[in-house]
């Protein structure tokens, strides 16, 4: 059986994981020119809107064999929008290749993968790209990663420096040392006597490490008796496998500098695809499994679902959730290379599974499973713009195509405002909506209009009034009477509306009761400031009626009339949605989010350390909800784009003063436009 292992190549944007992809892929020979994101020729990115980012908006997968593993390479987005596309695709692998640019001050932004490695499980390793240009040095890159990396690092190579640039590296496992030579592998060379106390230093480092979890090189340690390299090898991959700690290796995938020595190691300390399905206690013969890792709708409209085969196998035509599986293909990129089956360890596209979704778990046969496989915590959106078709005779197909993106993205996510009567699309920042809205117009030509969405605002009264409501009209033969009395009085905050009647003595017949309620209904959707109106009561005390000429319909519009002259008097009062916000991101920022919250009228609750996040807090607060539309952006600028918040409407609050009547007027012109 062939060694199978799928390996997810992930971390911050720009941090050269599709450069390195491109760069394994070269030197492995799975391609003869090696592409460029910067040419828009890689194997990554490869739809329209990745090509115009530079810069991997979802996660594409490639084939590659090298030192004898054949490899699922999975390069995944490092932007905070797309997130959600990298968690999915960790849940289908062996491995993780954690791609950073040797910049101390950057580290924190690689907080939120660790976490999810670690919550995970996910055995992983770091590269540390461009090294070609690396002035930084890893003597602060190393503790910078190493304080949010949750699991002990490790060395496996030291650089070689001439002056400002690196040209080439010691192996800590081999003792040996190489130098980088252009386009072509590197060469063995005598260990340079300036790098030997370098070397000295971090492989006891590492071998201390190692000791932790090992009692056979501990022992051999404290005898002071050096382990051979198959043992510390044999002793790394193990810990890997455990995640129990990272090893960290150096290069440059624009020059393909190191990336042999790589995947030399790769070979050695990925798990294979039966140990990972071992380990998730998915191995054996038992019944087929699999877990959709990603979605693709290809160009010509059809569904290609990314799946891990953990156990059993899938072939073309084969049944899976009750689905037939139209066709089975590697993946190299945009390419599509159909193959007749799938066995456990692959990663491969399944065709036409409609009704499955990103996430989801797979049994062959004709029904779901019953246990789920873990998957990535749903994100919750935070930003949100409304939308609707540019040609508003679109707008059904519309509501089609936001379907099968959400299919896709299960961190995007679409709801109507019943008040505005808008349509909105949330997501997980700008960038996040923009590349939907590029993707509406391209593959579904639907161009759409987004703006910021309005803010539910309602009104409510300050003042009880008494109101008599009359409505009378004598046309030709039957006349129209309807007569009653009305006491409107404010409720406090959050009670809603409140009907009630104490007609005495049939002043009112009975079945015109309902009438009344139904006109101050139909009022009260929009008050004398122009929106819904909220914590009052209403009750019918009186009011006459005439034996030919009354019926429901001059009830209802008594009421109506009792209430539009009565509300304007009842001290009427806007009411602003406020919202309870839990801001987390890492300390450093807290003093300008606690800022960032006053200036946007905000009210701090508290603060806390972040449960099980080191160096992280989380602050709570109350915010009105139309300073909520863009904070995300903010927050993100003053926290190198780590920090993040999750909300919930709390309540309604007074708003008065000039910011009151500016939303009041605003509400009127628009409205005025519209009718
Ligand atoms: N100097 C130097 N630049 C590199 C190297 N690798 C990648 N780059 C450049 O870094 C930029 C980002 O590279 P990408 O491969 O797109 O980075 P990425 O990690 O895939 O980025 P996202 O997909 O946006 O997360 C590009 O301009 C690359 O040319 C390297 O080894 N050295
Ligand atoms: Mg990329």
């Amino acid at each position: 059986m062939p060694d199978r292992r799928t390996v997810a190549i992930v971390g911050p944007s720009l941090g050269g994981k599709t450069s390195l992809l491109e760069s394994i892929a070269f030197v492995s020979k799975a391609i003869q020119r090696k592409g460029s994101v910067r040419e828009g020729t890689s194997i990554g990115d490869f739809s329209p809107e990745a090509r115009a980012r530079q810069g991997s908006i979802e996660v594409s997968a490639a084939h590659v064999a090298a030192n004898g593993v054949d490899y699922t390479l999975l390069d995944c987005p490092g932007s905070i929008d797309f997130a959600s596309e990298t968690y999915h695709a960790l849940m289908g692998v062996d491995a993780a290749l954690v791609v950073v640019e040797p910049v101390a001050e950057r580290a924190m932004t690689l907080a939120p993968l660790f976490h999810v490695l670690n919550q995970f499980q996910v055995p992983h390793l770091i590269f540390i790209n461009k090294m070609d240009r690396a002035s930084a040095l890893l003597r602060d890159v190393i503790p910078a990663m190493q304080a949010v990396s949750g699991r002990p690092l490790v060395m496996h190579q030291v650089p070689i420096r001439s002056g400002e640039s690196v040209t080439g590296y010691v192996d800590l496992v081999s003792e040996q040392a190489y130098a980088y030579r252009p386009g072509a592998p590197s060469d063995q060379i005598a260990l340079p006597e300036e790098v030997k106390e370098r070397e000295t230093t971090a492989r006891t480092e590492m071998l201390e490490r190692l000791a932790d979890f090992d009692d056979a090189i501990m022992e051999k340690l404290l005898e002071d008796q050096a382990p051979s390299p198959e043992e510390i090898e044999a002793s790394m991959c193990k810990d890997v496998a455990d995640n129990q700690l990272v090893p960290v290796f150096v290069g440059s995938a624009e020059r393909d500098h190191g990336v042999r020595r790589l995947l030399a190691h790769m070979a050695q300390l990925v798990p294979t695809a039966a140990a990972t399905a071992a380990r998730r206690k998915l191995g054996g013969n038992g019944a087929g499994i699999a877990q959709a890792l990603k979605t693709y709708m290809t160009g010509q409209g059809g569904k290609l679902t990314l799946v891990r085969v953990w156990r059993g196998a899938i072939g073309d035509g084969d049944m899976v959730n009750g689905q037939r599986v139209g066709g089975v293909y590697r993946l190299m990129g945009a390419q599509q290379q159909k193959i007749d089956r799938a066995e456990a360890g692959d990663v491969v596209a399944l065709g036409r599974l409609d009704s499955t979704r990103t996430g989801e778990t797979l049994a062959v046969g004709d029904k779901a499973p019953d246990a789920p496989l873990p998957r990535p915590e749903p994100m919750a959106p935070t930003f949100a713009m409304a939308i609707h078709a540019q040609k508003r005779d679109d707008d059904v197909k519309l509501s089609g195509a936001l379907a099968k993106l959400l299919d896709e993205d299960p961190s995007l996510a679409v709801d109507h405002d019943h008040q505005t009567n808008q349509l909105i699309l949330r997501g997980q920042g700008d960038i996040h909506l923009h590349i939907a809205f590029e993707r509406l117009k391209n593959r579904y030509k639907l161009p759409v209009v987004a703006e910021r969405p309005k803010v539910p605002y309602k009104e409510a009264i300050r003042k009880p009034v008494i109101q008599h409501g009359r409505f009378k009209r004598q046309t030709g033969g039957h006349g129209m009477f309807g007569d009653v009395h009305l006491e409107i009085k404010p409720l406090p905050r959050g009670a809603g509306f409140e009907y009630g009647d104490r007609v005495v003595g049939g002043s009112v017949p009975r079945q015109f009761i309902p009438a009344v309620e139904n006109g101050v209904r139909e009022y009260l959707v929009k008050g004398p400031l122009g929106f819904p109106v909220v914590d009052l009561s209403v009750t019918l005390f009186d009011g006459s009626y005439h034996n030919v000429d009354s019926n429901e319909m001059s009830f209802k519009l008594a009421a109506k009339m009792a209430m539009t002259e009565g509300m304007p008097k009842c001290g009427p009062v806007l009411l602003e949605p406020i919202w309870h916000v839990d801001v987390s991101a890492p300390n450093a920022a807290t003093a300008k989010i606690n800022a960032l919250v006053s200036g946007r009228r905000g009210h701090i609750l508290g603060l806390e350390a972040k449960d099980g996040w080191e160096g992280w807090d989380v602050v709570s607060a109350q915010l009105p909800q139309t300073e909520l539309h863009d904070l995300i952006l903010e927050l993100r600028s003053l926290s190198q784009g780590v920090g993040t918040y999750t909300s919930r409407f709390d309540h309604l609050a007074e708003l008065t003063g000039r910011l009151a009547d500016q939303i009041v007027q605003a509400h009127a012109e628009t409205d005025a436009k519209a009718s």
